[in-house]
């Protein structure tokens, strides 16, 4: 009995220096344990008498209980005490923005082709068009023979091709490819864009790169026009450049559109005097566009005596040059970071 007397004045005592939750639960552990006080008497209860076994028994029972009871109290403060430590550590200024900057760190930003695509996109798709995507890696089908470029014809070498060793998957050249596959998967009337990377062997200088974006339009219906076609471009170079640019139409080639275009547009690097961008002519080859071939409607599965359409093929780079004032191509491929961070930022 003078042991289970102590035993809670001695537990008090120890609970005080302990601040940590293991501390605990070994402090608990040695006063409840097997080989703890409490433990000790039970053993030794076997030589008392019924009286005693019963009043040593039920004063064990609730020194116990007082013991629990201290050791869920002392729990609970360590666990908030815990909590607060944490919070206090891990705290979250959700005001943070701008001084990310002043820890060097660089703020997130859009590359200016994703940023010029972006634009293009919602401008086409507020004129009822459809976004497409395509593969990169493409066959003969799809680069050449289905836009009316059969295999000798000399038209396969006006873009220099990246052959895949078995010579009949390339990178595609253009994306042309996802106006056939758009044909492929769709029934007139329909109109759709696709923007994409494209890939030359080409040697690089101010307005010309290996691996460029081009955005491809497709518009196929009945009764289309070579009016219809220059009013969608036109609409889109003065929503890109947000005023009248200075245009010109000059007859083009391409096995694809018959009659083809190429639409031109001065250059905004010189203002037309003539610098690298432009070669010294004071343009810039932009957007090449046409009516569909019928050999090309056939192609893809489309009847061209019911059908006709226009098609156009987009120098994405070249727009984010004249639209930003950039005058060399090959800035935007440098992954600079200090040319990056100069656009539009989320
Ligand atoms: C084509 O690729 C045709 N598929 C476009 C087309 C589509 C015509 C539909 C008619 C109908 P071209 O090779 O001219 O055409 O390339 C299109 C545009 O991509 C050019 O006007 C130019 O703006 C851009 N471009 C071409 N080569 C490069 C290059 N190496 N680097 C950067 N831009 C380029």
């Amino acid at each position: 009995m003078q042991i289970l007397e102590s035993v809670v004045s001695d537990f008090k005592a120890e609970l005080q220096t302990i601040t940590k939750t293991p501390d605990l639960l070994n402090l608990k552990a040695k006063f409840l344990g097997k080989q703890g006080p409490i433990s000790e008497v039970m053993k030794n209860l076997k030589d008392a008498t019924v009286e005693e076994k019963r009043l040593i028994g039920a004063r064990a029972n609730e020194v116990k209980t007082a013991i629990e009871e201290l050791f869920s109290a002392k729990m609970q403060e360590i666990e908030l005490q815990e909590i607060n430590e944490k919070l206090s550590k891990d705290k979250v200024d959700i005001s943070l923005t701008d001084s990310v900057l002043d820890l060097g760190l660089q703020a997130a930003g859009f590359h200016p082709v994703t940023l010029v695509q972006q634009e293009i996109e919602d401008i086409f798709i507020s004129m009822g068009f459809e976004v497409l995507d395509g593969p990169h890696i493409e066959d003969e089908f799809h680069n050449f023979e289905a836009l009316n470029i059969p295999a000798t014809h000399p038209a396969r070498d006006m873009q220099d091709t990246f052959w895949f060793a078995d010579k009949k998957h390339l990178l595609r050249t253009h994306t042309s490819t996802i106006q056939v596959r758009g044909m492929l998967e769709r029934k007139p009337p329909f109109r759709f864009v696709g923007p994409g990377k494209v890939f030359r062997c080409e040697r690089t200088d101010a307005s010309h790169e290996m691996v460029f974006h081009q955005l491809e339009g497709m518009m196929v219906g009945e009764n289309i026009s070579v009016g219809n076609l220059i009013y969608f471009m036109k609409t889109l170079l003065t929503e890109i450049f947000k005023k009248e640019v200075e245009v010109r139409l000059r007859p083009g080639f391409f096995p694809f559109v018959e009659p083809g275009f190429e639409l031109d547009i001065r250059c905004l690097i010189c203002g037309g005097k003539g610098c690298s961008v432009c070669k010294q002519v004071g343009w810039v080859e932009l957007l090449p566009c046409g009516m569909v071939h019928p050999n090309v409607l056939r192609a893809g599965n489309i009847d061209p005596e019911k059908y006709n359409g226009f098609a156009f093929g987009l120098g994405l780079d070249r727009l984010v040059m004249m639209k930003y004032g950039i005058d060399d191509i090959r800035h935007l491929h440098s992954g600079d970071l200090r040319f990056n961070s100069q656009f539009k930022s989320f």
